[in-house]
């Protein structure tokens, strides 16, 4: 029997002049909060140390290199870290990896009550363009800033249960969700930062975007049977902005918590991880009613191929 309080920390907007250490401190105040109110994991949301910086285009993407970060943990997180190991606290954020090789991701960690980088993620689905489309009242440059990751979605066991990551976009997409259920999955932190200004589409307001994402985390968590914790960096940055919406999601695919504003608000639930048995064992017992062998397409082909007139 696995009992666990669990928190989502919504962070409000993060402008570009705001350092590292002025966030840090945000993110410790929540962690504080979350103490008092005996959680025992914590999750913050994608990019959490940085503005959202995709939303602006360089030519030479060098002259963004410092919104990445180089070694984690650094000197800027550290007092996170500590405070966490005072705590006893498990933790999941989000950041910018540039690698010794010069590779540039859009990661996020686990982190053990110990302070220990448990997991380590890199996005898989990057949204958006590479370059400058001037057709766009708004940009999304993701595809210029990072690569797609190359670590997969991988489990680690912590704290007595198995936890997963994806990354905003990730949780659009089932697939992400089925890869991180078929290794047992019982809890999956997702970050997110998203635009609530839409480009090509004037019927998308942000009441259509808010229930897309409702929907996806709902529906990911059900069909594997497991909680999710979607946690928001939201409100206005440099005069843009992402919608709030931060929520967390039992085995059933109900809300069970929800942020109530767009600034740095905590959410928490008691999460009973038994719960999760249930649908891991019945309908969605992969074991007994999986069919792989009609599912080639989804891992052989990208786009969508129409049949022939
Ligand atoms: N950060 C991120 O992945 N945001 C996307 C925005 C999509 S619209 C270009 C999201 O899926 O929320």
């Amino acid at each position: 029997m696995t009992k666990m309080t669990i928190a989502g920390a919504q962070i409000g907007g993060i402008q570009k002049d705001e350092t590292r250490e002025e966030v840090v401190a945000r993110m410790i105040a929540l962690m504080d909060d979350a103490h008092e109110k005996g959680v025992a994991f914590i999750a913050y949301p994608e990019m959490t140390l940085t503005t959202f910086f995709p939303r602006f285009y360089v030519e030479d993407r060098a002259d963004f290199d410092h919104w990445f970060e180089t070694e984690m943990p650094n000197a800027s997180v550290q007092p996170l870290f500590e405070r966490a190991r005072e705590y006893g606290m498990g933790f999941t954020f989000g950041y910018c990896e540039l690698t010794p090789e010069g590779e540039h991701f859009n990661t996020s960690i686990i982190v053990s009550p110990k302070g220990e980088i448990l997991l380590s993620y890199r996005k898989t689905h990057l949204p958006g363009h590479a370059e400058f489309e001037p057709e766009r009242t708004h940009q999304h440059l993701e595809k210029r800033y990072f690569l797609p990751g190359d670590t997969g979605f991988n489990v680690v066991r912590s704290q007595g249960i198995i936890m997963g990551m994806s990354i905003c976009n990730d949780r659009r997409w089932p697939e992400s969700w089925r890869v991180l259920g078929l290794q047992g999955v019982q809890l999956v932190s997702i970050g997110y930062n998203t635009p609530s200004q839409n480009n090509l589409s004037k019927d998308e307001g942000i009441e259509r975007r808010m229930y897309h994402h409702e929907l996806s985390v709902c529906a990911g968590a059900y069909q594997n049977s497991t909680y999710a914790i979607a946690v928001a960096k939201c409100g206005m940055e440099d005069g843009n902005h992402m919608f709030a919406g931060s929520i967390i999601v039992d085995p059933d695919g109900f809300v069970i918590a929800k942020a109530q504003g767009e600034g740095d608000e905590l959410i928490v639930a008691e999460a009973d991880f038994d719960k999760c048995t249930f649908g891991k064992s019945t309908v969605f017992n992969f074991d007994a009613h999986r069919r792989i062998e009609h599912y080639g397409l989804i891992a052989s082909q990208t786009g969508v191929k129409e049949p022939s007139e």
